[in-house]
């Protein structure tokens, strides 16, 4: 036998020393549901609202119904239950979701409320538990397929791959074996073509998620210890289980608006001059630009929270200037704090006794940039404060932001990271770091969000590369290291969308590649995708070639100008999807499944990407490729540069020359945009609602969503939502406004809306049955542009003449 075989020999054999859950001693009900009773454990089947029931296994003489870990934010509602029971199994009848609780052999199903089954548990090996480790496994149905886990390589569907969970600082190029990343989030969600359900796993130790790997038809998920505690979610369509996780978990905030624009960084732009330079070449290239990172140079030799003097003399005076001229900084934050007697950081801490130790009292350190280092201890509320209270000074000096890195946390030694035996205090419920690893970069990026809260009054940004359940209620998150290779600008692409199918949806990758060369091509093509990622970041690396937008010289720069305008001219449908991701919880990139759910070849498309439910991108990520297929579902698509309208239900091949990125809006639908501006300064500096007409009857309805884009008076009603419900048959096209809310004083007199491809010889325009002056509108480039008062309630109509 090889080795290879004894390896796999011992690895089955080590799966049996599992000891499952068999027969259950007693059952009883219980007022949220079910609580089933083993020699020494209990089983509680909670039900947390409609289609949502929590699963939790606990030993029976100290069961804790506490979550598990933080990511946890929903309580549970009262939902009415019915029972049934028969020799074999009781079966718990919910809304949305009844649960066939199998008695002979301990497992659970579930069925929705028409009663498909949704999923099964593995018989015979449900619940499996081995010294301390615990395992759950599940049935995988034949066309069943799986999303989300967070921050994974690969295709968009995960099925037949394997995955862990152990927040790690990869260096290797990320490429489909290239596993654990940065960021864990133990959730999936299955759909087989017709039902969707999802599993949230609230369990922070390292887990393994076998997805039909090992054995085609269970999915096993196995974690180094704590509860098996699980959230079923049952929905009807495939997002709705996106909605559901969110709920439970928690969703993006608004982000200030500025924070959707232009992020430049490098590793690491310094002195002072050197980021005037670059500040003035935007503006005298006229790139809008929004924002600049400062990576680990302006520090005072790696020590967090201080400022390189020699490089950075005056921070207050040099960020006024940048201020003024429109760009905010964003400062980079490392968790590890140089062990340095003479340094106030690792004194206040150490005086404080706020850093990790070992059990009996030894203080952890560990090597990162400063040299010897100690590391926070984030899961205490006091330290979190201290913590926050060292961001003040840079927040009054004018830091807009932060970026927290290395927070897995990364170590520089064999194991990448901190010891797995070092103690965490956690307010009262404390536990070595192989509990709490995962928690360190979400605990970090909590007191970072709320350091901005609490001394700036303005909406938090935060870009965090660690990240677990729940980060999305703190921070953006980006992909790490990836290199300048073509390939990563395509495994951006099922990366961010799955990484929004986990519930963070504020999320990108390094434009240009982070590690390499960039070329202008790679660049212009990156640029092309990234115009519209949920977070927009140029990032390189130390001793790299420059990859900013000018870089590469003439074609690139003016393309790349370009797409950079072309954000900022979605920037108001971008904010929109933000605005949505914060209600619901449907990230602003979403698979083509989400909204065709019965198209079958969009179920593991992993190279186009809906941005919301209507635009499609399909970029080129081939060198010297100037055509490629695009598939298109059902319906009429609109390329956004021809007007020109594609059929759907099949592939078209598309020329796109160096400077196209195949970009389709779906016919019968709308999108706001707004003249590109340099940078953001408030709101939006004007509003145009662009339609895109289909040849047959059709009507809609969506919304237009503004506020100050920088303060949290939203929250208190300071915000305008205006719907809008479009409709058009053989007499005209019909658009009505109504104001769901008006909060907030935008300073705009009009709307533009813009009729795409308008195919009539000659119109008239009424609005609340006046008609229109020909002052008010005009035909463009077959276009009808009409100017209407903003806000104004009431019914255009259009009618052909
Ligand atoms: O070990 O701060 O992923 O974005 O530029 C490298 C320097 C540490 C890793 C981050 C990268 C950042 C770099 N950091």
């Amino acid at each position: 036998m090889n080795s290879e075989a004894i390896k796999d020999r011992d690895e089955v054999e080590e799966r049996k020393v599992f000891k499952y859950l068999n027969k259950p001693e007693s059952v009883r009900e219980n007022p949220t549901g079910l609580s089933i009773y083993f020699a020494d454990k209990e089983v509680e089947l909670v039900w947390y609202r409609p289609g949502v029931v929590r699963v939790l296994i606990d030993d029976r003489d100290d069961f804790n119904r506490k979550p598990s870990t933080p990511a946890v934010v929903a309580e549970h509602e009262e939902v009415k239950l019915d029972y049934l029971y028969n020799e074999e199994e009781v079966r718990v009848l919910g809304p949305e979701l009844e649960i066939g609780v199998q008695l002979d052999e301990f497992g659970l199903l579930f069925f929705d409320k028409d009663d498909n089954l949704l999923q099964a548990d593995f018989p015979g090996q449900a619940y499996g538990f081995n010294r301390g480790e615990v395992e759950i496994n599940k049935v995988l149905k034949s066309r069943e397929r799986i999303y989300g886990l967070g921050e994974k390589t690969g295709f968009l569907d995960k099925r037949g791959q394997s995955y862990q969970m152990w927040n790690t600082d990869t260096f290797d190029p990320h490429v489909p074996s290239t596993d654990p990343l940065y960021i864990s989030v133990p959730f999936y969600l299955s759909f087989d073509g017709e039902l969707s359900s999802g599993i949230y796993f609230d369990n922070s130790y390292r887990t393994e998620f076998d997805l039909g790997a090992e054995q085609e038809e269970m999915l096993s998920v196995q974690a180094a210890g704590g509860r098996i505690d699980y959230y079923f979610m049952a929905a009807e369509k495939a997002r709705d289980v996106v909605k559901k996780y969110t709920w439970l978990t928690g969703r993006t905030p608004l982000p200030p608006l500025w924070s959707l624009g232009h992020h430049q960084s490098r590793y690491s732009y310094y002195p002072e001059e050197r980021v005037h330079e670059l500040a003035d070449r935007f503006r005298e290239e006229e790139i809008p630009c929004d924002v600049i990172h400062l990576d680990i140079h302006y520090m005072d030799d790696y020590r967090v929270f201080t400022w390189d003097e020699d490089k950075f003399p005056e921070p207050a005076r040099m960020l006024t200037e940048l201020g003024d001229a429109g760009f905010k900084l964003v400062n980079i934050v490392d968790p590890g704090v140089k062990k340095d007697p003479e340094y106030s950081v690792y004194r206040s801490g150490q005086l404080n006794d706020f850093f990790c130790r070992y059990l009996d009292g030894e203080l952890y350190t560990g090597d990162v940039w400063p040299g010897e280092s100690v590391f926070p201890d984030f899961t205490e509320e006091d330290v979190r404060n201290w913590w926050q209270d060292l961001h003040q000074e840079m927040i009054e000096q004018g830091i807009k932001g932060f970026w927290n890195d290395m927070n897995e946390p990364a170590v520089f030694n064999e194991n990448m990271t901190m010891d797995e035996m070092v103690e965490h205090k956690n307010d009262g419920d404390p536990g070595l770091h192989k509990r709490f690893h995962n928690l360190y970069g979400l605990f970090e990026a909590m007191a970072t969000s709320q350091a901005l809260e609490k001394f700036s009054a303005e909406r938090p940004f935060v870009l965090s590369r660690a990240a677990f359940a729940g980060s999305q209620r703190y921070s953006a998150v980006w992909t790490g290291d990836n290199r300048s290779f073509w390939e990563h600008i395509e495994l951006s692409i099922p990366m961010i969308t799955n990484l929004g199918i986990s519930g963070l949806g504020f999320a990108g990758c390094d434009i240009g590649g982070f590690t390499g060369d960039s070329s202008g091509e790679l660049l212009t093509r990156w640029y092309q995708l990234a115009a519209f990622m949920p977070f927009f970041r140029n990032h390189t690396t130390i001793g790299s070639r420059e990859q900013e937008p000018w870089a590469f010289g003439e074609p690139y720069t003016s393309i790349i100008r370009e797409y950079i305008e072309l954000r900022y001219h979605f920037l108001p449908q971008i904010y929109k999807l933000f605005h949505e991701q914060s209600r619901t919880g449907l990230p602003v990139w979403r698979p083509l499944f989400f909204h065709y759910q019965d198209d079958e070849k969009t179920y593991n498309l992993s190279d186009q990407v809906l941005v919301g439910d209507n635009i499609m991108l399909a970029p080129v990520m081939r060198p010297d490729r100037r055509e490629r297929l695009v598939y298109l579902p059902a319906g009429n698509w609109y390329d956004f540069w021809s007007g020109e309208l594609y059929e759907g239900g099949r592939s078209h091949l598309y020329q796109a020359e160096l400077d196209r990125l195949p970009l389709f809006i779906q016919a019968g639908s709308s999108f706001v945009t707004m003249e590109p501006v340099q940078y953001i300064e408030n709101s939006f500096s004007d509003l145009t609602l662009n339609i895109v007409l289909v040849e047959d009857d059709f009507q809609f309805r969506d919304n237009i969503y503004e506020d100050d884009g920088i303060s949290f008076d939203y929250q208190n009603g300071a915000y305008n939502l205006t719907e809008y419900k479009v409709s058009a048959d053989e007499n005209g096209i019909k658009v009505e406004f109504i104001n769901k809310k008006t909060g907030y004083d935008s300073g705009l007199d009009n709307i533009q809306v813009r009729i795409l491809n308008l195919d009539y010889d000659g119109v008239k325009v009424t609005f609340n049955g006046n008609v229109l002056s020909s002052n008010d509108y005009i035909y463009q480039d077959k276009d009808l542009i009409i100017s209407l008062p903003y806000q104004q309630e009431g019914v255009m109509n259009i009618l052909a003449l």
